[in-house]
C-alpha cells in the first residue's frame, strides 16, 4: 500500500492496482482529491499492473467538485487532466460506486470503461440544482450512453437515478450486493481480464446519437418546454445547447463548448445565489450551542390533535414515510370529515395508485379521546389557534402521553412558552410550525421555547429532514420568522392602491423578478379574510371581503377567476378599490417598476434584520431559507438578504430613508441594518 498523498492511496491485489479515494465527508474534488487522483493514476499506469481500480471510501462515491470553492477548480490537475489519463488507458478502469457519483464524480466515472454499484447507490447530475451544468464531458458523454432525451431529462431534473435504473440504462454494468463492493470490483476486473474484454471508450460512441443527427427539429419539442418550466434559468438552456453540440459535432468541439458554458454559469449570479443556498440549507439544520454528542429521540409512533386542513395536512407527513399516526378530534364527524379529506388528497395525488393510497390510510387511526396518544413519542397540536384552548390540550396531553413524549404545537403566533408552561415538561415542548398544505409545503420552522430542551431541538430537526421538509429554527415571537418577514411587503399593498397603481401592474413586476405570483394574486389565493387588518385600520382588503370578495375561494379577490382558476382583471374589485381610494384620500403616484420592487424587496430585508437583531433568527441565512421555502422567494436571488447584500447595504438603507420621507414610518431602516451598512458588513455574514 502506497499513500499518494493525504486523501489517496495505492494498493494492489494481484494484478489490479486499486486506487482508494477518501476525502470526507464527501470526497469532493478539491485540489487535494484532484492532486491524488491524477499522481495516482499516472502511479498506476506507470506500474505493470493489468488494470486499474477507483473506488472510494466513507459515505459515498465522488459526489462532484467542491462547492465550497470553484474558483479552486481552475487550478491544475483539473478533473480534465485526471480523465485524459484514464481515457487514454490501455488496460481496464473500473469505478465502483456506492453512495452517490454526482457532477464532477460521475463525469470521472464515465470515462472508466467499467461502472459497477450496490444497489443503493445513486447518479445523477445536480449541477442545474447550483445554477451550473455538467462541465467535465458530462453534457458529451451522458448522450452517447443513453441518448440526448434521457440525459436532458436527467441533467435538467438534477434528480439522480437509483443503481437499478442505472444499470437498465447502461450507466452500469453490474450490480454488486451491498457491503461487497470491493470484492465484486475485483472479480468484474478478473473476469474482464479473463474474457479479454474489448475496451470502448464513452467518448469513441455515437450510435445513440445518429438518429438525431442533422433533424434540429427532434429536440424542437424540448427547447420550448423547457421555456415554459425554467423560467429565468441560464442553466437548461446551456445543457440543452451542449448536448445539441454533442450530437452535431466532433466530440472535443462538444466539449470545448461544455467547458465555456460551465465557466460563463459558474460566473453567474443565478449560480452565486444557488450556491450560496445549497450551503445556507445545511447551515440552518445546525445548532451551535448543543452539546456535543446530544442524542436525537426516535419517533416511531405519532400523533396529531385536531384533524383539520392543518391537522390532516401533518398527519400525511407520517404516514407518507411509513410512520404510523393517530390523529384525535372532539367529534366522530369531525373526525370522519377530516379522514375523508385525507383519501381526496391521496388519491388526487399526481400518479397515485390506490395500493400506495390504502397503504398510507392503513396508517392513520382517528380517535375520539386523547388518551388514545398515550404511547406516542410525539404529539403534534393543531386546533383552534386560541391560547387558552392550546393551554387547555396541552395540560390534558401532559396528563394523557408517556412521560418522555415530545409536545409540539403548530401555532402559528402565539407565545410556545406559555404553552410550554402548562406541563411539567417545558423542556420536551417544542413549536412546528407547518405551512399551508402541510402535506405539500416544503417549510418546518421549529420554534425553540426557552426551556426547549437541545435534545427536543435536535430530534423535531432530524424529524423534519425525513419528512423532507426544509427546515429553520426561530426563536419564539410574533410571527417567527416567515410569516413576519414577508408581513410588511404584504402590508404595503394597500399604499400601493391608495397611490393609484393596478394589483395586476406590482403583480407583473414581482413575477418579473422571478416569485411565482405577486403579493395580490398570493393574498387572493390564502383568502382575503385570513389577514386581520392592522390595528385602528381598515384596508381594501377587508373592504374586498365586505364586497363579498374573499379571494380564489369565494367570490374572486383582486381578480376574477374562472372554473380552472385562471385570474382575469376585474371590473368589481376595480370598483371596490376605487370607492376605497375615495374615501381614504387616494392619490396617484409616479411609481417606477423599479421602485415598486425595492419598496417590495428592501421591506423584507429591513424586517429580516430586525428578527436577526431580536436574535428570532440565528443567522442571515436562516431568513433566506425560511423566505425561499415558505413564501416562493426565488432561489435564483438568493433569498431578501442575500438579495440586500447584493446591492449593498449602504444603497438599501440609502432607499429605505428615501422611501421614509416619502411615504411613512414602516421604511424606517432597521438599527441593526444601518449599523452593518456604516461598517461595511452584510446581513448574511459573506461578502
Ligand atoms: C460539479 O460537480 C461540477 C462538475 O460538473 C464540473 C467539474 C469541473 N462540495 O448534504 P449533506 C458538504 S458541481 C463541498 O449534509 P447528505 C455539505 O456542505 C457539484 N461540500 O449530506 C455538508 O457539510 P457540513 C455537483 C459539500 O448525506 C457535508 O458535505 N454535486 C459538497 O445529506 C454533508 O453534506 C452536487 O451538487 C460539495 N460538492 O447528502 C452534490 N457536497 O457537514 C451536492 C456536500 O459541514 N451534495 N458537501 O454541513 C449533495 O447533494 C449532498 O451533499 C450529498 C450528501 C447527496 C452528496
Amino acid at each position: 500500500m502506497t499513500a499518494i498523498n493525504a486523501v489517496t492511496e495505492l494498493s494492489r491485489d494481484g494484478e489490479i492496482a486499486i486506487l482508494t479515494l477518501n476525502s470526507p465527508p464527501v470526497n469532493a474534488l478539491s485540489l487535494t482529491v484532484r492532486e491524488g487522483l491524477f499522481e495516482g493514476f499516472k502511479a498506476a499506469l506507470a506500474s505493470d499492473a493489468r488494470a486499474i481500480l477507483l473506488i472510494c471510501e466513507g459515505a459515498t462515491f465522488i459526489a462532484g467538485a467542491d462547492i465550497s470553492n470553484l474558483a479552486d477548480m481552475l487550478k491544475d490537475p483539473s478533473v480534465e487532466d485526471i480523465q485524459k489519463l484514464m481515457d487514454g488507458a490501455d488496460r481496464p478502469v473500473l469505478a465502483a460506486i456506492h453512495g452517490t457519483a454526482l457532477g464532477g464524480g460521475f463525469e470521472i466515472a464515465l470515462c472508466a470503461h467499467f461502472r459497477i454499484a450496490v444497489p443503493s447507490a445513486r447518479l445523477g447530475f445536480p449541477e442545474v440544482n447550483l445554477g451550473l451544468l455538467p462541465g467535465a464531458g458530462g453534457t458529451q458523454r451522458l448522450p452517447r450512453v443513453v441518448g440526448p432525451e434521457k440525459a436532458l431529462e436527467m441533467m435538467t431534473s438534477g434528480k439522480p437515478i437509483r443503481a437499478a435504473e442505472a444499470l437498465e440504462l447502461g450507466l452500469l454494468d453490474e450490480l454488486v450486493p451491498e457491503g461487497a463492493l470491493r470484492e465484486g470490483a475485483i472479480a468484474f476486473l478478473r473476469q474482464a481480464l479473463a474474457d479479454g474484454r474489448r475496451l470502448v471508450r464513452i467518448r469513441d460512441r455515437d450510435d445513440k446519437l445518429e438518429a438525431f443527427r442533422g433533424k434540429a427539429d427532434l429536440l424542437e419539442p424540448l427547447r420550448q418546454q423547457f421555456a415554459a418550466r425554467f423560467r429565468g434559468q441560464a442553466a437548461p438552456g446551456w445543457i440543452l445547447e451542449s448536448v445539441e453540440a454533442a450530437v452535431e459535432k466532433p466530440f472535443d468541439d462538444g466539449l470545448a463548448l461544455e467547458k465555456q458554458r460551465f465557466f460563463q454559469a459558474a460566473m453567474s449570479p443565478q449560480s452565486a445565489a444557488r450556491r450560496y443556498y445549497f450551503f445556507a440549507e445545511r447551515n440552518a439544520q445546525k445548532v451551535p450551542d448543543a452539546p456535543e454528542g446530544t442524542k436525537r429521540r426516535e419517533i416511531r409512533r405519532a400523533g396529531v390533535v385536531g384533524a383539520g386542513t392543518m391537522g390532516g395536512g401533518i398527519a400525511m407527513n407520517f404516514a407518507n414515510i411509513g410512520v404510523p399516526v393517530t390523529i384525535v378530534e372532539m367529534k366522530q364527524e369531525a373526525l370522519d370529515h377530516g379522514l375523508a379529506v385525507i383519501r381526496g388528497n391521496y388519491e388526487r395525488s399526481r400518479g397515485a395508485r390506490p395500493e400506495e393510497t390504502e397503504k398510507r390510510m392503513a396508517l392513520l387511526q382517528g380517535a375520539l379521546d386523547i388518551a388514545a396518544l398515550a404511547d406516542c413519542d410525539l404529539v403534534i397540536e393543531a386546533v383552534f389557534e386560541n391560547l387558552e384552548v392550546k393551554k387547555e390540550v396541552f395540560r390534558r396531553l401532559d396528563q394523557a402521553c408517556k412521560a418522555d413524549a415530545i409536545l409540539a404545537s403548530n401555532t402559528s403566533f402565539l407565545n410556545l412558552d406559555e404553552i410550554a408552561a402548562v406541563t411539567g415538561r417545558p423542556d420536551r415542548v417544542v413549536g412546528l410550525h407547518f405551512f399551508s398544505p402541510a402535506n405539500v409545503m416544503p417549510l418546518l420552522e421549529v420554534v425553540r421555547g426557552k426551556a426547549t430542551s437541545a435534545e427536543t431541538l435536535l430530534t423535531a430537526l432530524e424529524l423534519g429532514r425525513r419528512i423532507r421538509k426544509t427546515t429553520v429554527v426561530s426563536r419564539v415571537g410574533p410571527g417567527f420568522i416567515a410569516n413576519r418577514v414577508a408581513n410588511p411587503r404584504l402590508m404595503e399593498t394597500n399604499a400601493f392602491l391608495l397611490e393609484g397603481l393596478s394589483p395586476a401592474r406590482v403583480d407583473q413586476v414581482l413575477y418579473d423578478f422571478g416569485f411565482p405570483m405577486g403579493p395580490f394574486a398570493m393574498l387572493d389565493l390564502v383568502g382575503l379574510d385570513v389577514i386581520p387588518d392592522p390595528p385602528g385600520q381598515t384596508t381594501i382588503r377587508s373592504a374586498m371581503v365586505a364586497a363579498g370578495r374573499r379571494g380564489q375561494k369565494g367570490g374572486g379577490g383582486f381578480y376574477d377567476y374562472d372554473d380552472k382558476r385562471n385570474p382575469s382583471p376585474s371590473p368589481a374589485a376595480r370598483q371596490v378599490i376605487e370607492d376605497y381610494r375615495q374615501a381614504h384620500g387616494g392619490k396617484t403616484l409616479e411609481v417606477t417598476d423599479e421602485e415598486i420592487l425595492e419598496r417590495s424587496l428592501y421591506l423584507e430585508a429591513n424586517e429580516g434584520a430586525k428578527v436577526l437583531e431580536e436574535g428570532i433568527a440565528l443567522r442571515g441565512s436562516d431568513i433566506d431559507v425560511a423566505m425561499i421555502n415558505g413564501y416562493g422567494w426565488p432561489v435564483d436571488r438568493g433569498g431578501p438578504m442575500y438579495h440586500a447584500d447584493q446591492a449593498s447595504l449602504e444603497k438599501v438603507v440609502g432607499k429605505l430613508r428615501e422611501f421614509e420621507l416619502k411615504y411613512g414610518p414602516q421604511y424606517k431602516p432597521a438599527p441593526l441594518l444601518e449599523r452593518l451598512a456604516a461598517e461595511g458588513k452584510t446581513l448574511t455574514g459573506k461578502g
